[in-house]
């Protein structure tokens, strides 16, 4: 092969610039453009190769091709650059035609709410607060001084029975708190009276059927203080069962026992329902009465305990179930679903 004709090679150069305008042509976007561009001015682009022809030639016939190269160049990047122009104008002008109805209603976000044992919870706390009554927590897992020794229940005492306990580590020391007495306990031990607190949160024990859970929340109340009676403790009792049940709901006390009160008492409240009107009320069963907890007079060996002279002061405690509080109110029959983190039972509160 001989030498590379001059006038040839410039020919294939300036057609390069036709050839592009022919490709270019039916091209609608920016990306495609490019991708035709780099294939003619790239390094590995036509013109490019046909550069490398020029090394062949005599060097008095170099300048024109170079500046056929150039020319071309410029003709390719004016085309890219008016394409380019054409597209942006035209995607606009789309953009101006589509039709948007500022009159739709938003995207939202769906909004959560407070579970139905936070909100009961938070409701009782209002209501004793109403009364005086401050709010105390404490620790889950405890001692069993704090859970059963300083509440008059040693280690052989049959009520500890009742509570089948679950202990923590290698047995007897440390144990999940299975009432929240304790935080009255060192409430009793850190303050001395008058003192009026409530003490919700979650205790745990080995129960485990469609009224009981392992682990359930309680709600304590203690008011310790000069000539405190059982009568203070039916009042407030009262109050708290008008306030979250409803306006001339009665209340009774059953005697009972619980080792740490003298007396004691199961206390129940008139049927919300039926209001003890109905022999076949399916919340009362008939009995015209609903359980909500026990009561009683503090018993002076837990005063004993932490230290408060039990023949200066009296005092009343009382504890009842969050979970049954909100069952009754709703009419909830399984206390399972109150922990089954299903919608369609959450929704509903
Ligand atoms: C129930 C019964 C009760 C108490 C809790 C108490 C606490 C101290 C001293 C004396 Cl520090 N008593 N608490 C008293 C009587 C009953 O709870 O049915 N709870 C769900």
């Amino acid at each position: 092969m001989g030498e590379p004709e001059p006038s040839r090679l410039v020919e294939e150069i300036l057609a390069l610039g036709e050839v592009f305008r022919g490709e270019v042509a039916p091209l609608k976007d920016e990306q495609e453009l490019r991708a035709a561009q780099a294939r003619f001015l790239g390094k590995k682009g036509s013109l490019s190769e046909l550069m490398k022809r020029m090394g062949s030639l005599p060097p008095a016939e170099r300048p024109r091709v170079g500046e056929a190269a150039n020319r071309v160049k410029q003709l390719i990047e004016e085309e890219v650059a008016r394409k380019l122009l054409r597209i942006s104008a035209l995607r606009r002008k789309r953009d101006l035609e589509r039709l948007v109805d500022v009159t739709l209603p938003g995207r939202t976000t769906p909004n959560g709410h407070l579970h139905i044992l936070t909100q009961v919870r938070r409701e009782l706390c209002a209501i004793f607060a109403e009364l005086g009554f401050e709010v105390a927590t404490g620790p889950q897992v405890e001692t069993d001084f704090h859970n059963f020794e300083a509440l008059a229940m040693p280690a052989d005492h049959p009520a500890r029975d009742m509570q089948d306990t679950f202990y923590v580590g290698d047995g007897a020391g440390t144990l999940l708190r299975t009432h929240t007495s304790p935080v009255q306990i060192r409430t009793m031990l850190t303050r001395k009276p008058p003192l009026a607190i409530i003490a919700p949160g979650v205790v745990y024990r080995r129960d485990d059927d469609p009224t009981h859970s392992p682990m359930f929340t309680q709600l304590e109340g203690l008011c310790v203080d000069k000539g405190i009676r059982m009568s203070d403790l039916k009042g407030v009792l009262l109050h708290f069962v008008q306030r979250f049940f409803g306006p001339g709901l009665g209340l009774r006390f059953r005697a009972s026992y619980f080792p740490f009160v003298e007396p004691g008492a199961e206390v129940d409240m008139r049927c919300s329902f039926c209001h003890g009107a109905r022999s076949d009320c399916r919340l009362c069963k008939g009995s015209g009465w609903l359980e909500i907890g026990g009561a009683g007079m503090v018993d002076p060996r837990v005063f004993e305990q932490v230290g408060i002279d039990a023949t200066a002061v009296s005092g009343f405690a009382f504890g009842m179930g969050l979970e049954r509080m909100a069952m009754l109110r709703h009419g909830i029959h399984d206390i399972k679903l109150a922990y089954e983190g299903d919608l369609r039972f959450a929704r509903q509160f």
